[in-house]
């Protein structure tokens, strides 16, 4: 049975405990390997590591060379990229069709395109005048915060968790990753890599195991960490903010999302069609940005409502190596009852089921997989479970609305802010409503278009802080101001 240890310090190590986990293929239920649990005793090694490898070779490396090891890691991932492929499609079971297009190019994109920032981003200066008339001159530089934990979540796991790795190590950071449980594979496997590409022993640490209780709660608990980077559920984030409080330390929260799309009349229905269909489905629903509430208004809510259903109808379901198919299962079977628990709940409280609801019959090993039926519902009240609580699943509930005042309200009326998605053809509402739509991240006549330059983040309960670009640099550098009297 393949094992899977932690990364600490430049060696894959087990745990002393001995414990291990079972990482499981939910195309099939079957165990892909063992997976050491981290202790105390890791989580302090790997932490040590990282905060002596500060101090050394990466600590002193110029811009230009820490940039160059990371355009090696990039095209690291991707002369492995069949291997990171196969490993993140079992972990997840998600199509290779996605996992080639989206999580594997952008894991290794990650790296690069924050070696080029810092080689191009400035700083500030200021002259200023003093009493005595000599002056003075202000610069700012930008130092290391120093050692950053990173924990990361399941639904994009190379991709998520070197959105984070990526800019840290740009700006000179050294890190200590704890994937998510359900995903362990390719973060164990970019030790390698950063060994492969020069990257210095302890810069780049990894240990395994659960939230609370566990790696998790260790590592964004130690008073020797500096900063902690988290992207997961909102209840999740308030426990890693209260740890990170203990000491000071500064967070950055990429949080839980019911992120609405709204549809206007005057949309080009075909696109708005589509756009739902990936925001709603894509990625068997798990992804934080996804529509799960979708707004229609009047005129056009009966024709909306058939052409996604047919939509919906027409996806395949499969395993990643089917070409064919559009969706995999779910990434776990504990994440399957908490979905079907929705499904039960809107049937309970009055949906009309427009399609799906339950679990596809699926042939063979498959109907031992983690699959469910990409779900619509309609009648739902606005404040139903399933209308206000994040599922992360291949489903959706769609509303009709009169007025552009109304709409708006019904958009704003939950505690999150991730993102939300407007289709219409008119500019002027597009700008009017989008400014108004409390969430980081608004997109119009599109969805997941990203430029990594931009900010990434959420409002309200759905994340402190921006990532992405120079937000990223802001995070997990200092800046230091310098004041020199002439
Ligand atoms: P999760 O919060 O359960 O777990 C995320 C990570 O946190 C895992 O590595 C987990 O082991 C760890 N963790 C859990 N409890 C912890 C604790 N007490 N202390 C320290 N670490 C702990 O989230 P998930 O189920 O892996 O991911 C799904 C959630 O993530 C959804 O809510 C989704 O919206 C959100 N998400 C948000 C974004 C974003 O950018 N805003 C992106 C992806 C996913
Ligand atoms: O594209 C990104 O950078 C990003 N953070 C995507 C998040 C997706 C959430 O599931």
């Amino acid at each position: 049975m393949k094992e899977i240890k932690h990364y600490i310090n430049g060696e894959y190590v087990g745990s002393a405990s001995g414990r291990m986990f079972d990482n499981v293929n939910p195309v099939n239920g079957q165990l892909i390997a063992q997976v050491h649990e981290a202790g105390r005793e890791e989580v302090d090694a790997a932490v040590r590591a990282a905060r002596a490898a500060l101090k050394g070779p990466w600590g002193r490396m110029t811009i230009d060379e820490r940039a160059a090891i990371l355009h090696r890691v990039a095209d690291g991932i991707n002369a492995r990229f069949d291997e990171f492929l196969e490993a993140e499609c079992q972990d997840t079971g998600k199509p290779k069709a996605m996992a080639s297009h989206v999580d594997i190019p952008r894991g290794a994109a990650n790296f690069k395109v924050f070696a080029d920032l810092i080689k191009n981003v400035s700083t500030e200066a200021f002259e200023m005048a003093t009493p005595d008339g000599t002056g003075a001159i202000n610069y700012a530089v930008r130092r290391p915060k120093g050692v950053i934990a990173v924990v990361s979540p399941w639904n994009l796991p190379l991709l998520l968790m070197t959105w984070k790795v990526g800019p840290a190590l740009a700006c000179g950071n050294t890190v200590v990753v704890k994937p998510s449980e359900e995903t362990p594979t390719t973060t164990a496997l970019l030790g390698q890599v950063m060994k492969d590409a020069g990257v210095p022993d302890g810069v780049y640490n990894v240990v395994h195991g659960f939230g609370g209780d566990s790696a998790g709660a260790f590592l964004t608990e130690h008073p020797d960490v500096d900063g902690v980077t988290f992207t997961g559920e909102t209840r999740t984030g308030e426990i890693i903010m209260r740890a990170a409080a203990k000491g000071v330390r500064q967070v950055s929260l990429e949080l839980g999302g019911k992120n609405a799309s709204v549809v206007f009349a005057d949309c080009d229905l075909d696109k708005a069609i589509e756009g739902t269909m990936r925001s709603a489905f894509l990625n068997c629903g798990q992804v934080c940005l996804g529509t799960e509430r979708v707004y229609v208004q009047r005129p056009i809510f009966d024709e909306f409502v058939a052409r996604l259903k047919a939509g919906a109808e027409s996806l395949k379901v499969g395993e990643p190596n089917d070409a064919s198919a559009n969706m995999g299962p779910l990434v776990s079977h504990k994440h399957r009852d908490k979905v079907l628990s929705y499904y039960r709940k809107a049937v309970e409280d009055g949906a009309t089921v427009v399609t799906g609801g339950g679990v596809p019959q699926m042939p063979g090993e498959l109907a031992n997989g983690a699959f469910v039926q990409p779900t619509i519902w309609t009648g739902l009240a606005d404040d139903s479970a399933v209308v206000t609580e994040e599922i992360f699943g291949p489903c959706c509930h769609i509303r009709p609305f009169d007025t552009e005042e109304e709409v708006v309200e019904l958009a704003n009326s939950l505690p999150y802010g991730l993102s939300a998605t407007l289709w219409t053809e008119n500019v002027s509402r597009a700008h009017r409503v989008s400014g108004q739509l409390e969430a980081g991240i608004v997109w119009v006549n599109s969805w997941f278009l990203r430029d990594l330059r931009t900010a990434f983040g959420g409002s309200k309960q759905s994340g402190i802080g921006r990532e992405g670009g120079v937000h990223s640099l802001e995070f997990y550098s200092e800046m230091k101001n310098v004041c020199i009297k002439l």
